[in-house]
């Protein structure tokens, strides 16, 4: 875990991160690529969130994963089963990727393959809801999961990431009628930290809301039209 012992260091930090994240976004754009950063808490469902979205639109558009795990290539493994590039990146006891450990991510693609063949890379962040939002890493939107067995009270409790997102993905709802959950105070809770989040119900396991999911991640491709939302927050 990182720890912040005062608020200067934290700056610092913050801010060595950012020099580092425009650094990727320079490459991203130079080859003309979007990069999406994946992000949620524990098991909410990004890798197979990835899975289903690799399945689809890998023949429309030419994707490369870079997959952060703290140890192991278990969900790199799992991706690479759709023969795409997966670049994994094990953050070792840092609980979130940062723009230097993408860095070396991005110069490995780059010396192994092509990027300018490429239009999307989607970077699957370490499952943590807090300090990820906080790192950027060179992505052009923010994609955050929540799944409906996490609690209504998430968006409240871990504000940032909520605040941060582009598009908020409801995860497993598939699960939602076997549990005592309102759908609609999760969208309310959501809506209150951000007021122009795109919400996304989805499942991965029924494929509920996936289509909605893969437009919008079209949207956001550099060949298309610049989104509002996107061109807003660059
Ligand atoms: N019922 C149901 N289960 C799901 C769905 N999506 C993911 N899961 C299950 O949830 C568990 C975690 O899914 P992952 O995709 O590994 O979650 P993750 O966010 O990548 O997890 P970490 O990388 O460890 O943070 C697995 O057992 C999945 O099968 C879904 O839509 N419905
Ligand atoms: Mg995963
Ligand atoms: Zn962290
Ligand atoms: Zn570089």
């Amino acid at each position: 875990m990182h720890q912040t012992f005062d608020a200067a260091l934290e700056i610092n930090l913050l801010h060595a991160n950012q020099e580092g994240a425009d650094h990727n976004r320079a490459h991203f754009d130079e080859w003309g690529i979007t990069c999406l950063n994946v992000m949620s808490s524990p098991g909410a469902g990004k890798t197979a969130l990835l899975e289903r979205t690799l399945a689809a639109l890998s023949d429309e558009c030419k994707i490369a994963v870079i997959e952060g795990d703290m140890t192991t290539e278990l969900d790199a493994d799992r991706l690479r089963q759709y023969n795409v590039p997966v670049i994994a990146i094990n953050t070792g006891r840092s609980c979130h990727l940062d723009s230097k450990m993408v860095a070396g991510g991005i110069h490995r693609f780059s010396h192994d393959y092509h990027p300018p063949e490429f239009d999307l890379v989607l970077v699957e962040n370490v499952g943590n809801l807090v300090c990820p939002a906080e790192f950027e890493v060179g992505e052009h939107a923010k994609v955050a999961l929540l799944s409906v067995t996490e609690g209504e009270d998430k968006p409240l409790k871990y504000p940032f990431m909520f605040q941060e997102a582009d598009c908020l993905l409801i995860t497993k709802m598939d699960l939602a009628p076997h549990l005592e959950v309102n759908i609609n105070q999760i969208v309310e809770n959501v809506r209150q930290m951000n007021a122009h989040v795109t919400i996304i119900p989805i499942s991965a396991k029924t494929g509920e809301g996936l289509e909605d999911w893969f437009n919008w991640v079209r949207s956001t491709l550099k060949t298309q039209a610049e989104p509002q939302r996107l061109s807003a927050i660059v």
